[in-house]
Order: C-alpha cells, then structure tokens, then sequence
C-alpha cells in the first residue's frame, strides 16, 4: 500500500472521477495549479471516523471502540485513507492526515443524524438484525435519508480511491456504499465487512427495502460476516428474494449486461489486537491497579464482572436477574461475591435505550437495597466509559466475566478477558448468542435465556477449581492469540485480492 498524491488518472487530463477538476494553465498568466487530488490505493470507509474531538478542543485523539480497536493495528501497517463521520453533527472539516492516514470527514446534519443513523441504522436494522430483541421501526423517511448519506459516503469514497485501489467498507449503516461504488467505479476492488448478525430470513423478510439491502452488499466482491451461520442467512435471503444461484460461498451476480460476477459470501470472525493486551496486563501500574480494585470492593472471595455498552442485545437485565435470585436464595452473599457491571453510555437519544438504562438502574438500585452491607456491596455499577488501562485492570481484577448477550455479531469484551488473563486464571461465562461461541468452546457456554440454567454455571464459575479454570484459560488463549485481529484482516483482504485476481482472470 503507498500513500501517493497524484494526477487523477485519464489520458487527456480530464477529471476522472467525479468532482475531480485538473483546470488547463491559461496561456499568459502564471500557471496556478491546484493541489492535486489526494489518491488512496486502501480506503476503509465506516460510519465513524477513528477519531475524536472534544468540544472547543483543537486536537484530535484516536477514539476506543470495536471497530476502531479492530481496524487500528491494519491501519497502522498501511498508508491509505479513511472515510467517515467526524462525530458531530454539522461539523465541516477538511480531509486531514492522522497518524499517517488521510481522514476524509464527512458531514452529517442533525437530521441525517437523527434519520440516517438514530433512526434507520439504530432504530431499525440493529433491532431488526439482532433478532427483534426490541422491535424495529420501519420509517419511510429514515430509508430516505439512508439512501441519502449511504450516496454521500460512496461518493467521498469514489473520489479519493485511486484507480484500480481497494475498498473496505465497514458494518451495516453503509449496506447501500458497495453497489453505489461500483456503479461509479467498476475498475475498484469492494469488500464489506457486517459486523452484527444477519438475521434468519423469516425475520430478514420484514424489511420493506429488503431487496435493495441485499443489491446493495452484493455490490462488494467479498461479504464477509462473524459466523458462518450469518452467511448462510445471507445467501439464502439471496436465493430467497433475488433468485441468484450460490454456491458454497460463490453468489453469481448477474451484471445486467448478460454476464454474471461471482461475489464471495463467507466468514470471518474478527478479533482484537490481542498481544496488546497481554502487555497491558504484564504493566505493574495496571496489576497495582487490579489490587487496589479488589480492596475497594472490600476484599470479597469473588469478583464477577460485566463490561458493556449500555445496549439490549448484551442480555444486562437477564444477568442481573440471575445475579439477583442466587443472592436471594442464598447460594452467595454480598460480603463474599460482588458483580462489578461496567456499562459504557451508548445511543442515548433512541428510545429503546433510554427505557433500558431506566430498567436496569432500578434492578440494580433493588438488589442494592436489600442485599448491600455498610462494608459490601451486590452490584458496582458504572455508567462511564474508561481508559483500556483501567479495563484491563478490571479484566485481572475479574474471578469470572460474563457475556450474556441475547444476540451478539462477535463481542471483543470476551477476547479482551481472556488475552488480559496472563496468569492463566479467571472463568469466562459465554452466551451461545455471542459469535465468539464458535471459537471459544472452553469458556462456560450458556443460553442467558434460561435463568435456571445461567445461575448454575455462574455458580459453576465461582467454584471452578485452580486447575479446571488454567486447562480451559490456556485453550482459549491459544486461539484468541492464534487468531487476532492481524490474522483476520489478513485473511480477509487476501480474500479480497484473490477476488481481484478471478475478476482480472474473467476480464
Ligand atoms: C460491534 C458488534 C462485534 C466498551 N466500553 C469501554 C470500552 N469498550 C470496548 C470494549 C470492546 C468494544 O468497546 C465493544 O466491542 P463489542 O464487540 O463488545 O461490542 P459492540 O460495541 O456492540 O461492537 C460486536 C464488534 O462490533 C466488532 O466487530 O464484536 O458483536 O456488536 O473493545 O473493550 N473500551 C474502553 N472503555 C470503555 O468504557 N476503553
């Protein structure tokens, strides 16, 4: 990958690619050349810009999350550019380099804010794709403005892609980018990445634009999804409603010249920069940390944790009430278990969250309120986000983590635990819901809707004996650090070159 500033390609000098403009020197003035256009040969193009700036601040800092976290170590080995939403609405910057990567902004009114991405993405496809755990909202409106800002990320994209560049684009606010680029640039190499789940079709077909969801992924070469079960729903929606034949992984796309293209559907479970961890938790500032953790909490035998964005797919609720009925019937007691519940703020402006973060305050307030001691109390709860320090700091604080979303495209927290956990102790409770099932089949799976069942293996959990708990942790470790975040860009971009390849052989 080079980072190159260049002529826009086109034998006669002419604009290339859209608002692209090379004006010729007039003959007698001074030639004023215009900075030439900033060309990428990698774009990743994703709802959010890897970066964030403070009210009134001048700098900008790389910002935490999933996808940033995942994307950061790919980055970092490139010299390419990145498409997004500055994370304000309103807000107009120029295309900037950061950590060398040209950032491209892009701008989102307050009403493409609150229809493209509370709305449609938020309010509509992460219930619908998370299996309706609430319900979804069809807005006619919201579909516009989709349609509208999905064309404006394509566009930006298409212009700062040089000829023949690849293109990833990021997760499911941005299903109408991979058709829309090519219709513009047909010479560029397009991988999605869907980092939620994909639902079955049965809950798929509710959709009013479903058809156009599915043209508009099929526009990428690869699709790559967290579970190989996402997939499967993928291809079969295809079948389904657009009637194109697959086969394992090959969808045929027809071109509507009369040829076909064959899109790749398949896997690709992400991961986390999982060395990174390992370091953090060998750091003797954050094993200090861990410590004075442990003694705020008053010392207890055992510490459970969660660590969360505030959201309905995590299965909070479905925790705490496991949590809660083993301290009323007495299998644990708050002077000796604590649950520690990390919930980081998230989508506060729609509904459903809102509603969510009333429930789950009153649960905790309850249990509080009858089981806290003056020295001991049932439940932490945290409503902020924190440093990666602190969180590892929790991670090796942690006796047992528990995941227990309802549904979950993969959830990084469980990686995260599990490579922070350098002394080989610690118990993963994980929710069979959660794509990482598929990898870590020696944590403690569980169907967090079966409450009888979750509050005995979280019982299984406290009790775990030392050589029980190191046998299962090195399993898990040995993959999380066999499969990190590097291996899986790896194999899904080599994915995509050899797409490339077929697509040149066919040529
Ligand atoms: C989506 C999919 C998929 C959370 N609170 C704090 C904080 N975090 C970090 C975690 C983790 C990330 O945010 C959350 O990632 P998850 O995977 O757990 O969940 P989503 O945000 O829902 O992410 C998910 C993921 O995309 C990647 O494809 O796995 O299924 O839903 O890294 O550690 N980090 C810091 N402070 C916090 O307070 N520093």
């Amino acid at each position: 990958m080079r980072r190159r500033r260049a002529q826009a390609p086109g034998a006669d000098g002419c604009a290339r690619y859209p608002g692209v403009t090379s004006a010729p020197p007039t003959p007698r003035e001074a030639p004023v050349t215009p900075p030439p256009p900033y060309l990428a040969d990698f774009v990743v193009v994703a709802n959010r810009l890897p970066v964030d700036r403070g009210d009134g601040d001048e700098e900008w800092r790389r910002s935490p999350g999933g996808l940033v976290t995942a994307l950061e170590p790919v980055m970092r080995g490139t010299d390419g550019a990145w498409v997004g939403w500055p994370g304000k609405p309103d807000m107009q910057v120029e295309p900037f380099d950061f950590d060398g990567t040209r950032l491209v902004p892009i701008t989102l009114t307050a009403e493409d804010v609150e229809l493209y991405y509370e709305g449609f993405s938020n309010d509509t496809i992460w219930p619908l794709y998370h299996d309706v755990i609430a319900a979804p909202r069809y807005r006619r409106q919201w579909w516009d403005a989709y349609v509208r800002v999905n064309r404006r990320f394509a566009e930006a994209s298409a212009h700062v892609a040089a000829e023949g560049a690849t293109v990833w684009v990021q997760d499911y606010q941005l299903q109408l980018v991979p058709k829309m680029l090519r219709d513009q640039r047909p010479d560029l190499t397009i991988g999605y990445f869907h980092h939620i789940p994909f639902p079955a079709y049965g809950l798929y077909s509710q959709l009013p634009w479903r058809r156009q969801v599915l043209e508009g992924l099929l526009g990428a070469d690869v699709i790559g999804f967290q579970r190989v079960a996402d997939a499967g729903n993928f291809a079969r929606a295809v079948r389904r409603r657009l009637r194109y034949d697959t086969k394992a992984s090959g969808i045929t796309v027809p071109t509507g010249d009369g040829t076909s293209r064959v899109a790749l559907a398949r896997a690709f479970p992400i991961s986390i920069d999982a060395q990174s961890y390992a370091d953090l938790a060998r750091d003797p500032d954050v094993q200090a940390r861990a410590k004075e953790i442990r003694e705020g909490l008053g010392n207890p035998r055992k510490i459970l944790l969660g660590v969360d964005r505030l959201d309905y797919t995590k299965g909070i609720r479905h925790r705490m009430k496991a949590f809660g009925e083993l301290l009323e019937d007495e299998h644990i007691d708050s002077s000796d278990v604590t649950l520690v519940q990390v919930a980081s703020p998230s989508r506060e402006r729609v509904e459903a969250y809102s509603h969510l973060r009333d429930e789950i305050e009153l649960t905790v307030g309850r249990i509080n309120g009858t089981y806290d001691t003056v020295g001991h109390t049932a439940i932490r709860y945290l409503h902020h986000g924190y440093p990666r320090e602190e969180m590892v700091a929790l991670f090796l604080a942690a006796d047992v983590m528990l995941v227990t979303a309802l549904r979950d495209g993969m959830n990084l927290v469980a990686k995260e635990y599990v490579a922070s956990r350098t002394d080989n102790r610690g118990v993963l409770v994980l929710s069979e819901f959660a794509g990482a099932a598929d990898e870590l089949g020696s944590a403690l799976l569980i169907n967090p809707h079966d409450i009888v069942g979750m509050k005995e293996t979280i019982m299984r959990a406290i009790d775990m004996p030392g050589a029980e708990q190191g046998r299962r942790m090195r399993a898990l470790r040995r993959r999380v650090f066999e499969h990190d975040v590097n291996a899986w860009s790896k194999s899904f971009l080599s994915a995509l070159a050899k797409a490339r390849e077929r697509a040149g052989d066919r040529a």
